[in-house]
């Protein structure tokens, strides 16, 4: 019998898995990648096609099925030309929801976290609360692990992060509970309007037997009335804040205290709504209260999310290089208003991803302290922000701030933009950061 022929346009961390997934299975495969040295190269099994510069429609449509990588937009000229030619054009993750339903993986649940923030954080949150109750867990897809790689028969529970991108190209999940945590301004960039970008956010219910909302976002509300709901949120949710007479502030369901907030490891208010959502999709999927509630004494939270980094003479340098998006800078900011007391030196830029920098100013006029920022999108900055000052660089911003701050202060990284401009990704940026504290600020080599 003939081998049927695949298509995989990408050849990233999602190509590669998917090449390897598709040999597996049996198919023929070529690779498509616009850039001359793509990073998967080096893996690629021998055998394979790989097909380097910009796409070629009239080349792909020769493919009856497609699999595109998330950092394709499937309105690419190419891609587009080869849908209107009769191609299918799927994602790894469609390819991991077909194969959820064969025999072999049927027995397995599956959580869909999406969001424009905190997905990590609940996605990884989740698989600690998994791990903690004994239950044969596997955690992926946007947080980093492709999800074809996570597949094994003896797996009971998928956890899957996924990205607006990743939405574009799945249709058939089918998971036991999905999520979208909170929808702001992202990625603006790779769609034709916000509407576009929430509309992708919503397709996540469509492929799922239960929908987990966020009662204080109406973007993230369920729009299919006859789909069976669950609720979190500060207030009119099914999990909850309740505040005691004696103002304690605890994590709830319906009626019933389930932990103080003081008891959490992770700090900030958007963190409390990330407990409650990984609570209402831990028990969607079994597992037992006791058990997460034991978790969120002790998880504290992945690195470069409001991460401390020092405290050196009363002032305090916190890293969140993976605020992204104005959403999460605004988060940080007001979940850390608690514990700041003096003044905030804050540092923000990289590439804004085409938003509109206005929607940062009502949380700046929140706090006050010195703004700095810096890369592609610094002057857009500056524009919104007139008394931000633009620095060249990070080590600039330090060595500015130390001449500013007072015992008390705290100076965060909550860049609010992408950092393709001047790192590799968020975590080099973070890890900038921080390298820089520990020469500059605490002395050390
Ligand atoms: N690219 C090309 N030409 C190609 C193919 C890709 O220039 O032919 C570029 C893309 O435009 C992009 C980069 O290469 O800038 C990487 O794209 P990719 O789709 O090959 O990425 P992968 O290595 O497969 O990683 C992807 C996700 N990346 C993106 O969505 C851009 C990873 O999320 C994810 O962890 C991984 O799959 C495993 O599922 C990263 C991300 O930045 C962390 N996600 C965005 C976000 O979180 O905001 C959505
Ligand atoms: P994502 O995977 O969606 O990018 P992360 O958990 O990695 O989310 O966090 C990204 C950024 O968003 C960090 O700066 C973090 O402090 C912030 N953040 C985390 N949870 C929330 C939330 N619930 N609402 C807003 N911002 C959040």
């Amino acid at each position: 019998m003939q081998q049927e022929k695949v298509a995989v346009l990408g050849l990233g961390l999602t190509g590669l898995s998917t090449v390897n997934f598709l040999l597996a299975e049996g198919y023929l495969v070529s690779v498509f990648d616009t850039r001359e040295a793509p990073p998967g190269e080096d893996k690629l099994a021998s055998g394979v096609c790989l097909i380097k510069g910009a796409f070629c429609g009239k080349r792909l449509c020769e493919f009856s099925l497609i699999i595109s990588s998330p950092g394709i937009a499937l309105a690419t000229d190419a891609v587009q030309f080869a849908i209107e030619s009769g191609s299918e054009v799927i994602g790894d993750i469609e390819l991991f929801a077909r194969k959820l339903k064969t025999p072999a993986y049927q027995h397995a649940k599956c959580v869909t976290i999406t969001g424009s923030n905190g997905k990590s954080t609940v996605t990884s949150l989740l698989g600690e609360m998994a791990v903690e109750a004994g239950c044969k867990v596997a955690v992926g897809g946007n947080i980093g692990v492709p999800a074809l790689d996570l597949l094994c028969p003896d797996i009971k529970l998928y956890i899957l992060e996924l990205s607006s991108f990743q939405l574009e190209t799945t249709r058939s999940l089918n998971a036991d509970i999905a999520t979208i945590l909170n929808i702001s301004e992202d990625h603006l960039d790779r769609y034709h309007s916000y509407q576009h970008y929430i509309e992708t956010k919503q397709t996540i219910y469509q492929q799922a037997k239960l929908a987990l909302f966020n009662s204080e976002d109406s973007l993230t509300f369920v729009a299919d009335k006859n789909m069976p709901t669950q609720s979190f949120g500060f207030t009119d949710a099914r999990y909850h804040i309740q505040k005691t007479a004696n103002n304690v502030y605890y994590l709830s369901k319906g009626k019933q205290h389930l932990l103080a907030v003081t008891q959490l490891k992770l700090s900030g208010k958007h963190n409390w709504l990330n407990a409650l959502a990984a609570l209402a999709l831990g028990e969607a999927v079994g597992l037992k209260m006791a058990s997460m509630l034991n978790t969120l004494t002790t998880y504290s939270g992945l690195e470069h999310r409001c991460e401390f980094v020092a405290e050196s003479a009363g002032i305090r340098w916190i890293n969140d290089s993976k605020a992204t998006n104005i959403g999460a800078t605004q988060a940080a900011l007001r979940g850390l208003s608690a514990i700041i007391s003096g003044d905030v030196h804050l540092i923000l830029g990289g590439e804004g991803k085409g938003a509109d920098f206005n929607e940062l100013l009502p949380v700046l006029t929140e706090i006050k302290g010195g703004i700095y920022c810096f890369g592609a999108d610094a002057a857009n900055i500056k524009a919104v922000v007139v008394n931000a000052k633009v620095v060249d660089d990070l080590p600039m911003a330090i060595a500015e701030i130390i001449e500013q701050v007072n015992e008390g202060d705290l100076v965060i990284l909550s860049p609010a933009c992408a950092s393709l401009d001047m790192y590799p990704n968020f975590m080099a940026r973070g890890d900038h950061f921080k390298r820089l504290i520990n020469r500059l600020v605490l002395g050390n080599d």
